[in-house]
């Protein structure tokens, strides 16, 4: 390949972005020969999992083997996870393993944020913008994270505050202890929910400020038995297929088969019976072990609420603190949530609870928070508030391609792809998890490898064919726009504001952007590959 004449540094591909899926995009384009660099503006690798340092943060579906890469049996078998849903601390941990192990950490280069990056068709290239250097390369992977541009909402007087002001998805590098101090958490999704009986713990008072109330269920980690892990180990090849594999074609909702049982085919007894379980038990599976209708028969979501909200009469003591915390969502249309103990820790003395609904907040002030019925006064506000979800990081990064157009631009009304991969105006820029794809409903580092795989695949046939640039069209961007939102009306799923759905950011355009297809959306890429990359448009190399 022909490198342009110019002394800026030269790469065949930049990865941006150094947490799950940007690693094993690095591994795999290199393992293929191109040169790659990898950037990321984090001090260690890790993305999401170093960001996520807040008190309680952990995997929540089992981490063996769901939450880790599969492409290596000797990665498989040598990592020793201690728990069934690991902490923050040990999948950062597994994740300097992987780096290490793969050597991966010469080609990472740290502290360095990704400014913009911008096309050149006269060169086919990519020119990077690193601040104090730019950096070229025929094809950019970003890598850049589904739940990675923290939402930090502008209340009113929030620098007028003179406490401390985190966020968890933004912790910060020096220890923080709650110790004696009065905290104020705003939100209440899976970050709020892990944190809250956490800081409980130490906290001297913890004011918990609910915009939405939520359901969770009981995680029940647990340590891993050596049994488990080596079970899984010995039947690793049939436990992959089983990850890979798609539901039959009749299932209703490819990405969530549910049990194989009809809900329509039990008795109101033996469905109650099966809810009960399925809470006794505890994690991700009374999601994935319940009825097959859950996600898209109102009926039955109806029925599962109704036994959810029954677990929260049961467990909070005060009746007037369990209707606060009743939810009026359907169950799972937000994501399913596991905690240890968050709705028990409203028995607490040292934690209260406000309902923004009924009590909104006016403003911060020196000491604390103004709602409508008075300042709660507080030493640290913790926003649990989430992130511009799915399409925030890309955005933030904002690509300027073909013609001078930026994504800002071509996303102003949707976020316009093909496969979740590309985007039209923007050659050769690859995005892991972007909207589109299944990312966030999938297991996503095993998502992240079957995504690289497509992009690997798609380079080398590129190569092959004396080929310098390839962009998919806009007609084949519109008909997948319409598949997604035809699998989501499908389901429950768009009838709940969600981060899914971009109603979590004020102004944002509203479209759920997951595809629902789980594992069949990887089989579907790869028939559109083999067929001649239908929808795509190749340019020869210059
Ligand atoms: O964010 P969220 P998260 N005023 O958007 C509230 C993954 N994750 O960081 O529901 C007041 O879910 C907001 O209220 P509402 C997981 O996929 C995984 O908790 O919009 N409140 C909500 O209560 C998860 O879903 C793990 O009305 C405001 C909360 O803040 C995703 O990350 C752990 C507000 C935000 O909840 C995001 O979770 C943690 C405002 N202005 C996260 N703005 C695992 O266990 C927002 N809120 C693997």
């Amino acid at each position: 390949m022909t490198k342009p004449a110019s002394c800026t540094p030269h790469f065949d591909a930049i990865v941006i972005g150094a947490g799950v899926s940007g690693m094993y995009a690095l591994h795999h384009l290199r393992e293929m020969g191109l040169s790659v660099r990898a950037y990321d503006g984090a001090p260690r690798i890790g993305g999401t999992w170093w960001h996520n340092r807040y008190p309680g943060a952990r995997v929540d579906g089992p981490s063996a083997p769901l939450y880790g890469y599969t492409f290596s049996d000797e990665l498989v078998k040598e990592w020793t996870w201690t728990e069934t849903q690991s902490s923050q601390p040990e999948v950062l941990s597994y994740l300097d393993h992987f780096a290490d192990k793969f050597d991966l950490r010469r080609d990472i280069q740290l502290d360095t944020w990704v400014q913009g990056a911008c096309y050149d068709e006269a060169t086919q290239r990519w020119t990077v913008d690193l601040g104090d250097e730019r950096v070229l390369a025929e094809f950019v992977i970003c890598a850049v994270g589904a739940l990675s541009a923290p939402n930090k909402p502008p209340i009113p007087g929030i620098d007028d505050f003179e406490g401390r002001v985190l966020h968890t998805g933004d912790w910060p590098t020096d220890p923080v202890s709650f110790e004696g101090k009065r905290v104020g958490v705003i939100g209440t999704g899976s970050s709020g929910i892990q944190a809250i009986p956490e800081i409980a713990k130490q906290a001297a008072h913890v004011t918990v400020f609910q915009r939405s109330a939520q359901y969770t269920v009981p995680a029940r980690n647990r340590p891993l038995v050596p049994e488990e892990l080596a079970a899984v180990r010995e039947n690793w090849e049939a436990v992959r297929t089983g990850m890979v594999t798609p539901p039959p074609p009749e299932a209703l909702l490819p990405m969530m088969p549910g049990n194989g049982r009809s809900a329509f085919d039990e008795t109101s007894e033996q469905r109650h019976a099966l809810y009960e379980e399925l809470w006794t038990n505890g994690t991700l599976g009374f999601v994935y072990g319940n009825y097959a209708e859950l996600l898209v028969n109102e009926e039955i979501n109806r029925e599962v609420c109704a036994f959810l909200q029954g677990k929260i009469r049961e467990i909070v003591d005060d009746p007037e603190t369990a209707e606060k915390l009743m939810p009026d969502h359907f169950y799972g249309t937000k994501r399913p949530i596991l905690d240890d103990g968050y709705y028990a820790t409203y028995n607490r003395d040292n934690v209260s609870l406000v309902d923004l609904r009924s009590d909104p907040i006016e403003r911060m002030t020196a000491k604390g928070v103004q709602t409508s019925s008075g300042e709660h006064a507080i030493d640290v506000l913790v926003l649990a508030t989430g992130f511009d979800a799915i399409s925030g990081s890309m955005l933030r990064l904002n690509p300027v391609g073909r013609d001078g157009v930026r994504l800002d631009e071509r996303w102003k009304e949707q976020f316009h792809n093909y496969l979740g991969l590309m985007v039209s105006g923007f050659p050769n820029l690859f995005m892991i998890h972007g909207p589109g794809t299944p990312g966030v409903l999938y297991l996503m580092p095993l998502g992240a490898e079957l995504e690289t795989e497509w992009i690997a695949n798609c380079v080398e046939h590129m190569r092959s064919q004396g080929k310098g640039a390839v962009e998919p069209t806009v007609e084949a961007e519109g008909s997948w726009d319409s598949e997604v939102t035809e699998l989501a009306n499908r389901t429950l799923f768009p009838k709940t504001d969600s981060w899914y759905t971009g109603a979590n950011i004020e102004g944002k355009s509203r479209h759920f952007a997951v595809h629902l297809g789980g594992p069949a959306y990887f089989e579907r890429i790869r028939q559109i590959a083999d067929s001649g990359y239908a929808g795509f448009v190749f340019e020869d190399e210059f």
